[in-house]
């Protein structure tokens, strides 16, 4: 085999090797809800529904839905993982949310909105501040159909320093009165996202080491 196409064929690896590593792992247990609420924490109305007529999961049978947490002072209503994550590193939080059904039942009145929502936590699972959210569905959001929402954040260096992710899905209620309609999320993910620069050196060393056995075989 001459040396380019070995070198092309190293490079076809590499390729391969960063396309397999952007495919990453999901970092949240039952992101989906086809195993109900197991492996969340959950606050307020908080429900799966699988296999109902009208409406369709965005993925799989089942999906989350939620509403103003009207029995409550606290009228948010939420689910949520805490996930270790390395300082310095970048995650993607992704998942698809909905407003109502399809003909625009129980779709959220003003007041409510639902999003993602990442928080950091120290070793001993404390707050730290300034959580980030996704943009919003609310009641401008056109009912029935799922949007894709998500954002990607690095984790900071604080002090004390970040130890983990609280990641969350929530519906907010802003308002006093009680306003109806429901948000429904489905397909959560929580993923780091490859860093391009390890990839190369990794691919690097690899043509060096070929090379060199190259040579040496030649020489
Ligand atoms: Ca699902």
């Amino acid at each position: 085999m001459s040396r380019i196409l070995q070198m092309l064929l190293i490079a076809g690896l590499c390729l391969a090797g960063f396309a397999r590593s952007a495919d990453a792992t999901n970092l949240l247990a039952n992101g989906s809800f086809e195993d109900d609420l197991n492996e969340w924490h959950s606050w307020g109305e908080t429900h799966v529904h699988c296999d109902e007529l009208d409406i369709g999961p965005q993925d799989g049978r089942c999906a989350l839905k939620m509403f103003q947490n009207w029995r409550e002072s606290d009228k948010t209503s939420k689910v949520w993982q805490d996930v270790p994550v390395t300082v310095g590193t970048s995650y993607v939080l992704s998942g698809h949310l909905r407003n109502g059904y399809a003909d625009g039942k129980d779709a959220m009145e003003p007041d409510n909105s639902a999003f993602l929502q990442i928080q950091w936590l120290d070793a001993d699972g404390n707050p730290l501040p300034d959580p980030h959210a996704s943009d919003p569905i609310n009641h401008l959001t056109p009912s029935g159909q799922w949007f894709f929402k998500s954002l990607e954040v690095i984790v900071p260096e604080l002090d004390p320093p970040v130890a983990m992710a609280r990641v969350a899905a929530i519906h907010q209620y802003l308002g006093t009165g009680l306003d109806r309609g429901s948000s429904w999320f489905d397909n959560l993910a929580f993923e780091p996202v490859p860093e391009p620069g390890t990839i190369v050196m990794l691919c690097s060393g690899l043509v060096g080491l070929l090379l060199y056995g190259l040579r040496r075989r030649n020489g």
